[in-house]
């Protein structure tokens, strides 16, 4: 980075939210921050490549068939690359994956033991300190920055959709939270972001009740949803948890319309103000099934930035998914549907975790 671009950037994160929202070039700085892209296979399109150029990706997700001995290489081209564009901030892209434990791992190494082993130890907080360490050194290794995890799903029934992969600690939502917290503070101390999922909870949701396929509903009351489902987010936010990623199945009791995603009442009324939660949102893959009804890619992207949420996981695997999803936001920022000054805000949490990254 020269000099001037440095000043501009520390002007630029110097300025007050409002003060930012005005002019299209600080906005389109802001907006690549927003979008997680995604790309199929072991060699990334070089379009993907032209698009972190110019600065139009705020980071990636990695699935296992993007996964060889080469993945390292591939991800410092992402982090070289990104050094050329326009809006570099300073600090590395998100790159991320889904490193649960058990069977849920994208890279070769720990956790091995899934979350429901880990509440089932002895000492289930101990297990899940090692637990986030394990992930933590893999994540590490393989030079991702992100994990997708913990789950704080407490599920109810042996079989729920979050006990059938063993992805759930427990069906006591105080077990979740201990183990969830243990895991959060273990593995951001080794420098390695956690995002604890899926607000407000998954764990009602039955057997082959999956949002990637199907719209879900989980019809508990009120009362239930924060003593059971939300309680083990009180002890993650407390652990300083720097993300927090939104489920898409719709609670009738809090929002009989939208999913948690799409939910300004969940998002904002709740995670923000009923729980007090800072940090950065991320909603879950933005093709899942459970959104049919709520419009294509770009669509669904702008409905949740709307509702409040401040990263767009594009995770189809088609690059022209995040570049749509990005398209709608500039357009949406140009002609005021979406809230300039919120959008800002926005950014500047998204800037304030990555510059927890090296
Ligand atoms: C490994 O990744 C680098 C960077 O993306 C790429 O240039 C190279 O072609 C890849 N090699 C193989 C064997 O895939
Ligand atoms: C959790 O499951 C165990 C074993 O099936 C059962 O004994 C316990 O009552 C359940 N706890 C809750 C909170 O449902
Ligand atoms: C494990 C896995 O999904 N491997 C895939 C990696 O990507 C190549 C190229 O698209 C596929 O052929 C492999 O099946």
């Amino acid at each position: 980075m020269n000099f001037s671009t440095q000043l501009l950037l520390s002007l630029f994160l110097a300025l007050p939210p409002s003060a930012l929202a005005a002019s299209p070039s600080d906005l389109q700085a802001q907006i690549g921050h927003h979008v997680i892209f995604s790309y199929p296979g072991l060699e990334p399109p070089a379009h993907l490549l032209d698009l972190i150029k110019e600065g139009k990706v705020g980071g990636i997700i990695l699935f296992g068939e993007n996964v060889s001995d080469n993945l390292t290489a591939t991800i410092d081209n992402f982090q070289e690359t990104y050094k050329q564009s326009p809006y570099y901030s300073g600090n590395p892209l998100f790159i991320m994956t889904d490193q649960e434990g058990g069977k849920v791992r994208r890279l070769a190494g720990g956790p091995v033991e899934s979350a429901k082993q880990i509440g089932q130890a002895p000492d289930p907080k101990a297990a899940a300190t090692q637990m986030g360490k394990d992930a933590a050194s893999t994540l590490e290794a393989f030079k991702n920055n992100v994990n997708l995890a913990p789950v704080l799903d407490v599920y109810r029934e042996a079989g729920d959709f979050a006990d059938a992969s063993q992805r759930s600690f427990s069906n006591s939502s105080r077990i979740v939270g201990t183990c969830g917290s243990a895991f959060i503070s273990a593995q951001q101390a080794a420098g390695v972001i956690a995002s604890a999922e899926h607000f407000p909870g998954l764990g009602a949701a039955g057997a082959g009740e999956n949002t990637d396929l199907q719209p879900v509903t989980i019809d508990l009351t009120l009362k239930e949803l924060r003593k059971v489902d939300m309680a083990p987010y009180t002890q993650a936010i407390a652990a300083g948890v720097d993300m927090v990623m939104t489920s898409w199945a719709i609670y009738p009791a809090l929002d009989p319309t939208y999913p948690s995603g799409l939910s300004k009442t969940i998002i904002q009324n709740e995670l923000r103000g009923r729980l007090g939660f800072k940090g950065v949102t991320i909603t879950d893959a933005v093709e899942a099934g459970a959104l049919e009804a709520f419009g294509d890619q770009a669509t669904r992207g702008l409905l949740a930035a709307q509702a409040g949420i401040d990263i767009l996981l594009a995770a189809k695997r088609d690059v022209t998914q995040g570049e749509d999803i990005y398209n709608a936001l500039v357009a949406a920022l140009e002609d005021g549907s979406l809230d300039q000054d919120s959008f800002s805000a926005a950014t500047q949490r998204i800037l304030d975790v990555r510059k927890k990254l090296v």
